[in-house]
């Protein structure tokens, strides 16, 4: 098989840097995406003697930026054949007459405009050769909704659907889509939700033993390596402690 390239958004931490883990040890050419160049810069490091790695700084709100930065790639990296569309986060955990407009903006921004925006950018490029493969990173939060998640489930059940969209309209045209549900992984996700309050962030995945952003990773990996007639459209996972969003079993 040629060497593919993947874009992966959100690769400065969590599932989207394991992710990019996986790929490198597995010689998938990769552009690592994110806001933090430090981060950027060392997992490019990181992974520059198993594969060719180029970053992209770009915030997924800024649409200008995002189609600018993925037209300037470089030439050996212009033709995208994996996309996996996983930057997001919740921002805050309120109840819906307290929740912070701010907090609302940046997650329908981020985890639902900013994923329409990379997508459009590549997705051009993708039906010129029929061929390419989408993974949308939804969540157990696109399934069901939880108390005081309101627009953050919100923007999880709009990734739910537009995944389901993408994967209508490029149908008949040799592009693969689907989606990772993940239930409980222990990435930054928390600290960011409550804003850097890391004990509050360790508490939620304290009692139980949650998913790892590995587990996703191979996941992802199990999924752009099946057979070309073979998509899967939408999995989703938890640990085995998890049932649902709300029931979590904990010692
Ligand atoms: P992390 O907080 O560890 O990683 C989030 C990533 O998204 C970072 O690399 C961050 O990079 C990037 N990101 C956030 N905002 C922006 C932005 N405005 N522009 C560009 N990049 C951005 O969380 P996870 O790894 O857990 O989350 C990854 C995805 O998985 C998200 O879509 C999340 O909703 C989903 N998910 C997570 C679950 C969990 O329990 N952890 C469960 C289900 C789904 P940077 O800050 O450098 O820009
Ligand atoms: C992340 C999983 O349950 O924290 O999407 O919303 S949850």
């Amino acid at each position: 098989m040629t060497k593919r390239t993947a874009l992966i958004t959100g690769a400065t931490s969590g599932i989207g840097r394991a992710t990019a883990r996986v790929f490198a040890n597995n010689g998938i050419q990769i552009i690592l995406c994110g806001r933090r160049q430090s981060r950027l810069d060392s997992l490019s490091q990181e992974l520059s003697d198993k594969t060719q790695v180029t970053t992209l700084n770009f915030d997924v709100r800024d649409k200008a930026s995002v189609f600018q930065n993925i037209e300037d790639l470089p030439k050996t990296f212009s033709e995208i054949d994996i996309l996996i569309n996983n930057a997001g986060n919740a921002h805050g955990l309120d109840p819906i007459q307290s929740g912070s407009t701010e907090d609302w903006d940046a997650m329908l921004d981020i985890n639902v405009k900013g994923l329409l925006y990379v997508s459009k950018a590549v997705i051009p490029g993708m039906l010129a050769r029929s061929s390419g493969h989408i993974i949308n990173i939804g969540s157990t939060a696109g399934k069901e909704v939880y108390p005081n998640g309101n627009v953050y489930c919100a923007s999880k059940h709009a990734v739910d659907a537009i995944n389901q969209g993408m994967r209508l309209d490029l149908n008949g045209k040799g592009i693969k889509v689907g989606a990772i549900n993940p239930g409980l992984v222990e990435t930054e996700f928390s600290e960011v939700r409550f804003k850097g309050d890391s004990q509050r962030a360790k508490k939620v995945y304290q009692g139980f033993t949650p998913l790892r952003p590995e587990d996703i990773a191979e996941i992802i990996w199990f999924a752009v390596t099946r057979p070309p007639h073979v998509n899967i459209a939408d999995l989703t996972v938890m640990c085995l402690d998890q049932a649902s969003s709300v029931v979590v079993h904990k010692r």
